[in-house]
């Protein structure tokens, strides 16, 4: 972690993506604020979600033991692009809004603004204006490699963290002003051990360490019901993704000496199984357990509009995903995501190229070719 800390806010660093304040910092610029919007990426996952909720019920549950008014809940969670299917279970009675146009948010107010779990221009296209006009009052707590520093003036970035939810499980721990972790609500502790599982997949991937570990026994000690979490979340499929599932796994075809798996998903795939754009998430999974596969790509046909963008007619858009295996000799997929105007990370990373899903492949593979053993 690069904590440079400041004294006095606003601290402005734009000088370049990364850290620039300490969480205490962005805690107590928080503890003031009146109508706080919690945002998050575009097609927000379990730790976009996760982060987002915690967060939000933290703030609330500190203005509520602040005092004997009676006020309306200061903060509230904004998602846009496709949901997940479990989203509902996880946000509860918590404060959400879920913005289908931008025209729904031209007149709202906030006096601060916190984004969770990414820190991309590109990601929170659809709020960008409704952003550029709040600036000053933005805060990211992140932990991507990549992204804009132009977007807030107080970053909180650490990419050693396996999730977002690690992070902002210690801005709520200092908002509450508890001792430790395992002395948050479990309301709160919840949905931030969802973001540090699902981010993790389950604490199976590369990204597990002793930290996140230690992170999810203390929230596992506030009385969390870890086994009931993954039934809600992974085991309660509708029959249309595992449709898709399949012809995703018809799809598959693999390249560079089987090292590379693609699969490819078409917006006729999605119509003729009546999965949802949010269906596809996790195929990789599968590619990946093939022994020889090393880099899994999936391709999705796209439209713009899906991302929050303006969709120009005509316009093709393919949705890149990556994953790379942890075994020696694998690729940096966000190295290859990045020469794509994506990002992510080391094995895990995504873009979005303005091309037909053909062209896309041809693409991914020449960028993946260039950086094998490198
Ligand atoms: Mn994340």
């Amino acid at each position: 972690m690069s904590g440079t800390t400041v004294s006095s806010a606003p601290a402005v660093n734009t000088a370049k993506w990364g850290s620039g304040i300490g969480l205490p910092e962005i805690a107590e610029w928080l503890r003031t604020k009146n109508k706080i919007v919690v945002a998050t990426h575009v097609k927000p996952d379990g730790d976009a979600v996760g982060s987002s909720i915690g967060l939000v019920r933290a703030l609330n549950l500190a203005q509520k033991s602040a005092g004997p008014v009676s006020l309306p809940p200061r903060a509230r969670a904004w998602y846009f692009g496709p949901r997940p299917s479990w989203i509902k279970r996880v946000v509860g009675e918590t404060p959400s809004v879920s913005i289908e146009n931008v025209s729904e948010i031209e007149h709202e107010g906030a006096d601060a603004v916190v984004i969770v779990d990414t820190g991309s221009w590109v990601q929170v296209e659809m709020i960008k204006p409704w952003l550029k006009s709040h600036g000053p009052e933005i805060a990211v707590v992140d932990h991507h490699a990549q992204g804009d520093a132009d977007i807030a003036p107080r970053r909180y970035v650490d990419t050693t963290n396996a999730a977002a939810a690690q992070p902002v499980a210690e801005l709520c721990r200092l908002i509450l002003q508890k001792k430790t972790l395992a002395e948050l609500p479990r309301e709160v502790a919840e949905p931030l051990y969802l973001g540090m599982a699902t981010d993790t997949g389950w604490f199976k991937h590369s990204n597990v360490t002793p930290k996140v570990l230690r992170t999810a026994a203390d929230l596992l000690a506030t009385g969390v019901d870890h086994a009931a979490l993954y039934v809600n979340i992974e085991q309660r499929e509708r029959l249309p993704r595992l449709k898709l599932l399949g012809r995703a796994l018809d799809s598959l075809k693999l390249y560079d000496d089987n090292r590379v798996a693609v699969m490819t998903i078409t917006k006729k795939d999605y119509a003729e199984t009546g999965a949802q754009a949010s269906d596809s998430g996790g195929f990789a999974d599968h590619s990946q357990t093939l022994e020889t596969v090393m880099v899994t790509v999936v391709l999705t046909e796209a439209d713009a509009s899906e991302f929050g963008m303006e969709a120009k007619a005509g316009e093709k858009l393919t949705k890149v995903s990556m994953r790379s295996k942890s075994v020696a000799g694998s690729v940096d997929v966000n190295a290859v995501a990045k020469e794509f105007g994506g990002g992510g990370h080391v094995r895990a990373a995504g873009a979005k190229m303005a091309m037909g899903m053909e062209e896309a492949k041809a693409k991914l593979l020449e960028g993946i070719r260039k950086k094998w053993n490198t």
